[in-house]
């Protein structure tokens, strides 16, 4: 019965052009129809150029949904669009000798004829692409709303450099010490950097995540684990013969009697200043400056320390303790330095046994016969050789030691997140510029709202080195929006991640052009009732966007009450396409087309 045969060239043709002549894709905003509306979401892919099996996948299980909706009767929205900036298109550009735009168009081009071709059933009409000026200019409108609440600043900082590159690398992309891209050894660079204050917020990230219901454990377990919040205590040691102050972080203050050394991190200034007049040490401080501090490696490389040949003062006992620098000690966590209490932490455990450092146990089990000699005990238990606060438990002991050192002035409670603000610049081309004009006199100008968009020149050919956005004249070169002075651009733009941050909403009001969003039909289609995506999304972008929500909330562009405070309702994360056991992806050229299939 050849006949019945599924044969995709007529029957998909015939059903797909009814499809479309039927409108069945398009999501109705207006007001005057009152079907209940579904929202359903895929992360958009980023135009590498052709669609491969991990995009069909995902795509087939929102077409799916979205379909199925329709079918119940609900107004369905059901958009999609492109994350069109980024590294890849720059490399491509080197490559082939193109301008990036160039590749990227053309390549939304030919994936748009495969979406097509496939029959996935998008509301065409909402189509996103994050390059073009009409949609980043919302995203630059945002940023200098961000400036004028103090929620995004610039500030000097260390970053991860890669010379070849030539760009600053996030931590993730940092892979063993050595750039993801190019596998060269990343170095540590000071710079100035834009950030926004997602720790702000991340409380509130963090307490909402109960409200998730509807995502996978995993992940939301994931976020709470970024996000890192710690409670403990602030503490400052005296610095012997000095009026310096070192103030740590522990989540430990049921220790403070086992201490028997400091540790400072190589960036700290107490060992800068001791490394002055001891070249040793400068030394010291140089090897660790050239090492990853990404978390992972820390925990899993060789601890190394100096003296700094500094005594600090126990707070409580009066006793001295020598300070040193530790290579595991993170600069960008806490205060940049710890009490180190041998006997109770691992870590400081190994450091005492290569050094010879006092080992002094204060805490024991119930039995009263945990033992220090082989290893650190590191539970909780009871207060032994603590003087006033022997027998404590440790959860009573924290909250007594805290008060103690509350009402001596010698330190309080504190909470500590991991979360780092989010450094949102980049020393790349192809991306959203940064809307903002240094002028010598008035500083860093914010480009005023008439001003705006800030148009990336399309253009220009990148080399390898250095941002050709930094060389083209006409677009660096401007007056000072206060003074009218000659003045310069930035030439750094947004970190990628700013796009795909708020695409989910803006899909709500595509055609909106006085605003970023238009309320009502946020409060229409908002949250997105099903999102769909690949589970390595699982926390950078989905934080990203759920702060990103939040400050759309509260610049006033829509009712949190009516639309809630989180953008995704419910979550589907679906694994990563292997191949042979091997992620399948662009840069590892191993993909399977599905025009191959066809
Ligand atoms: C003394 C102590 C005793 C600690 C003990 C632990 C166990 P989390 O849970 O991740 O917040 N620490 C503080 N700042 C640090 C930094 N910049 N780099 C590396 N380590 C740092 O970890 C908090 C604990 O990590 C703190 O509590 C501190 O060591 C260490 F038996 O203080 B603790
Ligand atoms: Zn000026």
């Amino acid at each position: 019965m050849p006949e019945k045969l599924y044969t995709p060239q007529t029957i998909e043709a015939k059903w797909q052009k009814l499809w479309h002549e039927s409108g069945m894709d398009i999501a109705n905003g207006d007001a005057a129809d009152t079907r209940e509306t579904y929202y359903c979401l895929e992360m958009f892919p980023y135009p590498s150029g052709n669609l491969h099996m991990g995009h069909v996948r995902n795509y087939c299980l929102g077409d799916a949904v979205a379909r199925y909706k329709r079918m119940q009767g609900f107004n369905v929205l059901h958009p999609i669009g492109w994350d069109a900036f980024g590294l890849p298109a720059e490399n491509a550009a080197i490559k082939h000798g193109k301008p990036p735009a160039e590749w990227t168009y053309a390549n939304i081009e030919q994936m748009s004829v495969q979406l097509k071709r496939l029959g996935l059933s998008y509301d065409w009409s909402r189509e996103i692409a994050t390059c073009k000026p009409e949609y980043y200019r919302w995203e630059q409108w945002l940023f200098t709303k961000l400036m004028e609440k103090g929620l995004a600043y610039r500030k000097e900082a260390e970053v991860n450099w890669c010379e070849p590159c030539h760009t600053v690398l996030a931590n993730e992309q940092v892979e063993d010490g050595v750039c993801w891209r190019c596998d060269t050894p990343v170095h540590k660079k000071n710079l100035a950097q834009w950030f926004i204050k997602i720790t702000d917020y991340a409380d509130e990230l963090l307490n909402d995540l109960d409200q998730l219901k509807g995502w996978p454990d995993k992940v939301v377990g994931m976020q709470r684990n970024w996000i890192g919040k710690s409670s403990g205590a602030e503490v400052s040691f005296q610095i012997e013969d000095s009026d310096e102050v070192l103030d740590i972080f522990t989540t430990r203050p049921d220790t403070l009697m086992g201490v028997t050394y400091m540790a400072v991190a190589a960036a700290h200034p107490l060992a800068i200043k001791a490394a002055e007049n001891n070249a040793e040490l400068a030394a010291f401080l140089e090897e660790c400056s050239m090492i990853s501090t990404k978390e992972a490696d820390v925990a899993t490389m060789e601890k190394k320390g100096m003296p700094l040949g500094v005594n600090a003062i126990h707070p409580v006992t009066g006793e001295l303790v020598p300070v040193w620098v530790a290579n595991f000690v993170l600069m960008s966590y806490g205060t940049g330095a710890v009490m180190s209490v041998p006997a109770h932490d691992e870590r400081d455990y190994d450091f005492a046994k290569k050094y010879s450092l006092n080992i002094k146990q204060v805490i024991t089990n119930a039995a009263g016969d945990a033992d220090v000699s082989e290893a650190a005990f590191t539970d909780a238990g009871v207060l032994i050789n603590s003087g006033e606060f022997d027998g404590l438990k440790s959860n009573k002991a924290k909250k007594a030691m805290t008060y103690w050192l509350n009402t001596n002035n010698k330190g309080e409670e504190r909470t500590q997140f991991r979360l780092r603000d989010w450094l949102v610049s980049r020393q790349r081309y192809w991306g959203t510029p940064i809307p903002v004009i240094h002028c010598d006199d008035c500083g860093t100008v914010a480009v005023p709202e008439a001003d705006l968009p800030v148009v990336l020149p399309e253009h220009l050919q990148p080399t390898g080195g250095a941002s050709p956005l930094a060389d083209c004249e006409e677009f660096v070169n401007t007056t000072c929006p206060t003074c009218g002075k000659a003045a310069k651009r930035e030439t750094d733009t947004f970190d990628t991640f700013m796009e795909s941050s708020w695409y989910m909403n803006r899909y709500t009001s595509v055609n909106c052009d006085t605003a970023m969003l238009d309320a009502n039909s946020m409060a229409k289609w908002s949250p997105v009732d099903q999102y769909i995506g690949g589970v390595e999304h699982a926390v950078l972008h989905l934080l990203y966007a759920r702060f990103y929500h939040r400050l759309m909330r509260d610049v006033g562009l829509f009712d949190g009450e009516k639309v809630g405070s989180e953008p995704f309702k419910n979550l589907l994360t679906q694994g990563m396409v292997l191949l042979d056991g091997t992620k399948m992806s662009k840069s590892k050229g191993n993909t399977v087309d599905p025009k191959d299939h066809y």
